[in-house]
């Protein structure tokens, strides 16, 4: 049996095979301690490398909290996973950036903003200078990464994250490739989590677990003549902010009509989308977004919390997807 600790603010995460194997190093270091510090203390024993696997291999990796419908299993899908161990962004996994777009003013995605490191995707937004742009209107260093794979289909994907503290957005989410979108005449969206650590605005995006969708439909016109976009969208309050700590933001996709949200692994919320349009409006293949951004309704960030390390990052500490495959 495999026991995880789990460290939300010095990032150490190790396995053990069995507590028993604790017990011993913990007296041999001198501390005969409450659970809390015993906690702190393995942080440091974490750091002896027989003690700490360096990374968490696939069949380490725990099963969605959905059980797979009979005669399925889940099987974890790689290449819209990632532990975010070692020194440096996986380049054949991820984009650096957004491709195709900068990012909102004044925030603009630069790779600089990315790092891995203690085990999580760290995304910085900090005060960028000199400002960049024709008049100086890109001013905030934003962040941004995306699959290089597109082809993310129906099944559970799950991110773990604490929030920045700033008023820029800490997301996840998918959708369907720009050009496929022409090809099909409609682009879809699925958002699991849009959350903004110090929302000002509309503070529910503070504490929230905040799902969505959109399908936007090129050949199809709305009363207004606007493009024809159907919007379906659920909240749930998680009960502390989400740049507190650590949250599991999950989501079973489970067909072009129905989305279940999971938060901390418990099912929250459904959305069902309408079918009077569309029959089938969640079928397109999508890449996966983690993206720290500005919003254009919210109020900027304050300039002491984009100087402030201890405020301005958000820490993913995996993202993970997995398949419905027939046993
Ligand atoms: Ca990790």
């Amino acid at each position: 049996m495999a026991w995880v600790f789990t460290d939300n603010d010095l990032h150490v995460s190790c396995l053990v095979q069995d507590l028993s194997t604790i017990v011993p190093l913990v007296n041999f270091a001198g501390f005969s301690s409450p659970k809390n510090e015993i906690y702190m203390k393995l942080k440091l024993l974490c750091l002896l490398p027989f003690f700490c696997l360096a990374d968490v291999s696939a069949a380490e990796i725990p099963p969605p909290p959905v059980d797979a419908p009979e005669g399925y299993k889940w099987v974890l899908n790689e290449a819209y996973s990632d532990e975010f161990e070692g020194a440096e962004l996986d380049s054949e996994k991820w984009h650096d950036t957004y491709p195709g777009w900068k990012g909102r003013v004044p925030g603009l995605f630069v790779p600089s903003a990315i790092s891995v490191a203690d085990g999580k995707l760290q995304i910085q937004s900090t005060i960028m200078f000199p400002p960049k742009g024709d008049n100086g209107e890109w001013w905030i260093n934003c962040g941004a990464i995306q699959t290089k794979s597109q082809e993310a289909s129906y099944g559970y994907y799950e991110t773990r994250v604490k929030a920045s503290s700033l008023r820029t957005s800490t997301t996840f989410w998918l959708m369907n490739p720009a050009d496929k979108a022409k090809e099909v005449g409609k682009r879809t969206e699925l958002d699991i989590q849009e959350c903004i650590g110090n929302a000002k605005r509309w503070p529910g995006f503070k504490h929230q677990f905040r799902n969505n969708t959109h399908v936007t439909y090129y050949d199809k016109l709305d009363e207004d003549g606007e493009k024809l976009n159907l919007k379906a969208g659920a909240s749930t309050d998680i009960g502390s902010g989400v740049s507190d700590d650590y949250h599991r933001y999950g989501c079973w996709w489970v067909d072009a009509t129905t989305m279940h949200f999971y938060l901390d692994g418990e099912h929250v919320q459904t959305i069902e989308l309408p079918t009077e349009v569309d029959p089938a409006p969640m079928d397109q293949k999508m890449y996966v977004n983690l993206v720290c951004e500005i919003y254009d309704w919210e109020f900027l960030p304050e300039m002491d919390a984009l100087k402030d390390d201890s405020l301005n990052t958000t820490y993913y500490d995996y993202v993970r997807s997995y398949q419905l495959v027939k046993e």
